[in-house]
Order: C-alpha cells, then structure tokens, then sequence
C-alpha cells in the first residue's frame, strides 16, 4: 500500500512508521489517522514484525491536530461522526511500539507518542498540550494519560496553562523513558527495538499487556492475571529455549513467533 501521509520502512523485525506532513509539521489529520490505522494493523497481523517504532522529522513529531481541518467543525460534526474516536492505533497495537519524538510532540502529537509503550526523545524534544490556548481541551488521553505518567501537579500544568516542557524535564517527571543527542534518536530508538524484537514474541506481548493493564485493575486484580499470564507462559516455546540457552550457556535463539 502506498500512503501520502506516511513513509513506512521494515528494518529486520522492526516496523518503522515516519510521519510524513513535514511542512505542516505532522500535523494529523483524516488522512494521517486512517492510513496510521492501516500502517499498525499491517504490521500487527504480520508476523515477522516484533516491535513498532514511530518517528517524524527533526523538527517536529507532530504539532498536534491539524487544527485547519479542525477549525470550521461543529459539536454536530464532531459529535455525529465521532471525531478522533479511531485515532488510537498505538494504542490497539498489540506489538510493542516505540515513539523516537524529536522536536515538537504537541496536543494530539503528544497523545499519540503517549499512547506508544517507550518514548525516548531527542534533546530537542518539546511535549506540550496546548489545547487550552485554543478554546478546547485534550481529546485523545491528554488528561489521561499524561497524568498518569507524571501525576497531577505536572499534568495540570502543562494542560491548564498550555506551556511546553523540553526532554529534560519530560525524563524527569516519567514521560519519557531515556533522552539522547538528536543525532544518534533513531540508532537508540532502533537497537531498543531490535532488542524487543529478539525477545519471544508471546512473551513480549504479554509483557506488554500486563504492564498497560497495571494503569487500568486494582493491584490484587492486576497481580491474579499477572499469574495466570505467567504460567500460559511455559506452554510456549520461547520458555523452553529461554532456559535451556540459560542452561547452555548460549545465547536464547528464539523460533518467531
Ligand atoms: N495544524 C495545522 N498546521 C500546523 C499545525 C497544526 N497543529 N502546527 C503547525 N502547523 C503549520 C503552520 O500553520 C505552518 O504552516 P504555514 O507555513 O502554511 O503557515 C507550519 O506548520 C510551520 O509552523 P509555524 O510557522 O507556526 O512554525 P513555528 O516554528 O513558528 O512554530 C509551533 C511551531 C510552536 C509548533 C506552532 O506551529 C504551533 O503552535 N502549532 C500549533 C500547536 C498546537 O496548538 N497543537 C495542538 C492542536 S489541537 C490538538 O492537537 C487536539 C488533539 C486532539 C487529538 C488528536 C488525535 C491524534
């Protein structure tokens, strides 16, 4: 399939997703949200793809909804086709996903980075929600999960007064999970998710699972399916070669999927 909003690229096990709106500066719009739908539905359902890594430009990830599209909507138009409600693909995707952010990560740009499972940014790295400056508010998880990941006081900060933070105070709150020189972002970003992608793939994905439901069940809920997802684990092969390489003093070579 060939996307006008995307550059996709498949790099040994890794799926590689490049937003490609640069003189917008990724702006997201219709057409961005449904081929992005597309994008991590191919590479979920492909099994020789063990990690997802979504990236933009050195300038920007993304600057938020494209606010031209959004501009002449009514609460009618948003509200009748249910705007924004699939623009959630990392968050569907059952593979890991990573966002590789450099320079502006803002309103729905931040939100989709959000939604990925790492994000490790450039040291240009801007994330803000400035949804407020425009007489609207967060609609994609920026009251959600942002404050998740950095508790209330940074959360009604950054969405009360619409101000950016850069990457060093991003790390520091828990945004994200490592900061690196732009120059080596996507190397980092890369050996990240080639490493994820070595790992047994069931593992991965359970791991994954397990890690996302510990925002959503109480903690005796969370740890009961914990167990459960624990034991599945050694009906598959990737436990068997895991610990006989562990026993062999080699390394594991994992069968995929
Ligand atoms: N929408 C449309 N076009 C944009 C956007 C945007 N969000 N951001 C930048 N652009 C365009 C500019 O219009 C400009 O285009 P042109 O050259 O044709 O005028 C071009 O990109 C370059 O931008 P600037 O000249 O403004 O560049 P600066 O370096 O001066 O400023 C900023 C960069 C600070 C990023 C500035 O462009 C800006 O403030 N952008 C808007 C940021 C914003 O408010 N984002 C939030 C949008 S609301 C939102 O995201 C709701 C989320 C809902 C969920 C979305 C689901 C995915």
């Amino acid at each position: 399939m060939t996307y006008e909003t995307l550059l996709i690229e498949t790099v040994g096990r890794v799926g590689v997703i490049r937003l490609n709106r640069p003189k917008a500066l990724n702006a997201l719009n219709s057409t961005l949200a449904e081929e992005l739908r597309a994008a991590f539905a191919d590479f979920d359902r492909n099994e020789e793809i063990g990690c997802v890594v979504i990236t933009g430009t050195e300038r920007a990830f993304a600057a938020g909804a494209d606010i031209k599209e959004m501009a002449p909507k009514s609460f009618i138009d948003t509200f009748t086709n249910n705007y924004m409600a699939n623009w959630d693909s990392p968050a569907r995707s059952r593979k890991p996903t990573i966002a590789a952010v450099a320079g502006f990560a803002l309103g729905g740009g931040c939100e989709l980075a959000m939604q990925c499972d790492l994000i490790i940014a450039a040291d240009n790295a801007k994330f803000g929600q400035p949804e407020i400056t425009l007489g609207i508010v967060p609609g994609l998880g920026g009251t959600q999960r942002l404050t998740r990941a950095v508790g209330k006081a940074k959360a009604m900060d950054l969405v009360l007064t619409g101000r950016m933070m850069d990457a060093v105070e991003a790390e520091r709150c828990g945004l994200v999970s490592r900061v690196v020189p732009l120059a080596e972002l996507m190397d980092v970003a890369m050996k990240a998710a080639e490493t994820i992608a070595s790992m047994s793939l069931p593992a991965v994905m359970t791991a994954k699972e397990l890690v996302q439901r510990a925002h959503e069940l109480p903690l005796a809920e969370g740890l009961r399916f914990e167990r459960r997802a624990f034991h599945a684990l050694f009906g598959t092969d990737g436990q068997r070669e895991g610990m006989q390489a562990f026993l062999e003093k080699r390394k594991p070579e994992f069968n995929q999927p």
